[in-house]
């Protein structure tokens, strides 16, 4: 038995069944951890999404920016942008059933595994987690905002995407929702900033990487997983947090990651 993390899936199928037969996954006895935004940009959100649910009861998944903006184009019937690939997802015959799945995710997710050595607790999540959260915390707030958002999809779903002004606080149901699927870059007070998008050598100099900062939860945590920073190449220089989109969607490679011995496994892209 062994637990395995996979970043940004994003519709990129095809990447994601050759990284299954790689590790030899058998959902009979293994766990697979998906961080978040399998679908949109690549082609084939549908199947992966048939997939994952095929085989749900063996995998943990985060909620990823991609996957809200799918939801908020089903539940609020929104048209899709020029750039997104999941409109077959719109018009399936199961669609509710499939939107509804995604729906139920959490933001945060964590568990203790057992090494050959000892037991260790890894968290993961989309993005990023404020700093100054401990796991209890991070954990009790994404439970709310889930209830929030399974309550009352239509309403909630728009303040995640049209809540503008709360933003940027955390302290509220759509900035912290926002931090937990799109954040990437701080301000000096913990503040996220939307607009940057880039390499690490390019951030300016009152901006830095979410996870550079002190960062709570680690006191509770071995290891925390993310996604959502293609730009990074899986590449944070702290070993205990690890990024791991690796940008399959833009030509790149799609990495997994085994838990238990930290062993990754990479897939060429195939999109060109
Ligand atoms: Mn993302």
């Amino acid at each position: 038995m062994a637990n395995y993390v996979v970043g940004d899936i994003q519709g990129c199928f095809e990447e994601f069944k050759n990284g299954l037969n790689l590790i030899k996954f058998k959902s009979s006895k293994d766990f697979l951890w998906i961080t978040g935004d399998l679908v949109n940009r690549g082609p084939d959100s549908l199947k992966v999404l048939e997939h994952v649910m095929k085989i749900k009861n063996s995998v943990h998944i985060v909620l990823g920016n991609h996957d809200l903006h799918y939801l908020n184009c089903f539940f609020n019937k929104k048209k899709l942008n020029d750039d997104d690939t999941f409109q077959s997802l719109m018009i399936h015959k199961k669609n509710t059933k499939m939107a509804q799945f995604l729906l139920n995710q959490p933001f945060v997710f964590s568990k203790k595994i057992l090494t050959k050595k000892k037991v260790i607790k890894v968290a993961m999540v989309h993005a990023g987690i404020p700093r100054n959260m401990t796991l209890k915390k991070t954990e009790t707030l994404s439970k709310l905002c889930s209830l929030e958002l399974i309550k009352n999809p239509t309403n909630s779903l728009k303040k995640i995407f049209e809540d503008k002004k709360n933003f940027l606080a955390v302290d509220t149901f759509s900035g912290l929702v926002n931090f937990f699927t799109r954040v990437r870059v701080i301000n000096k007070n913990g503040l996220p900033n939307f607009t940057f998008k880039g390499r690490k050598k390019n951030i300016p100099s009152n901006l830095a990487p979410w996870f550079k900062k002190e960062n709570k939860i680690m006191d509770d945590l071995d290891f925390l997983v993310f996604g959502h920073w293609a730009a990074l190449q899986g590449k944070t220089d702290i070993s205990n947090i690890i990024a791991l989109d690796t940008g399959c969607c833009w030509g790149k490679e799609l990495t997994f990651l085994r838990l238990e011995d930290q062993k990754k496994f990479v897939i060429k892209s195939k999109q060109g």
